[in-house]
């Protein structure tokens, strides 16, 4: 009996905790570090964690680095991936990088459609931006952060889009 109703109960306390998170509609993905040795030797690139969340009806995703940012270092901003169309291993068909929303078609060069706005601080980069300001807005769609430079290259998830809802 006892054990019965502490199963209940542990059973209540993940329903609730799923239900606050699918409320709160945030994802948190973890990343590795020193994951090769560019990352090793510049962590102002190695991604620690990706956030995708909301701030009122803009959306807001957060990466943090291993070292603190330096925000003149344009090269060194991470880009979102944002894929809409396709499976988890196609392109995605729009980037965001600074201040900018790209369209990034098949074939040919990216095109701006939009703003976007990237504040650096610490070891944290924030965007936030406008998924009205998307084709057909913006609704479920997959995401994935990523910093490349010269030598290093970073992207959380790994090998797939994590899924938000706006
Ligand atoms: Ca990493
Ligand atoms: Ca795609």
């Amino acid at each position: 009996m006892r054990l019965r109703a502490l199963l209940a109960l542990t059973l209540t306390a993940a329903a609730l905790g799923g239900a606050a998170l699918a409320w709160a509609d945030t994802d948190v993905i973890e990343d590795g570090t020193n994951e090769t040795r560019a990352l090793r030797e510049n962590g102002r690139v190695d991604i620690v964690k990706a956030i995708a969340t909301h701030q009122g009806k803009l959306l807001k995703h957060t990466v943090v680095v291993r070292e603190d940012i330096d925000p003149d270092r344009h090269r060194e901003r991470p880009l979102l991936a944002i894929n809409v169309r396709g499976n988890e291993s196609s392109d995605p068909e729009f980037l965001i990088y600074g201040d900018d929303i790209f369209k990034n078609p098949k074939l040919g060069k990216p095109s701006r459609i939009g703003p976007a706005q990237l504040s650096g601080h610490g070891r944290r980069w924030v965007y936030r931006f406008d998924p009205r300001d998307f084709p057909d807005r913006l609704r479920g769609y997959g995401w994935a952060a990523f910093t490349t430079t010269k030598k290093a290259l970073d992207v959380v998830p790994n090998n797939s889009y994590a899924t938000h809802r706006p």
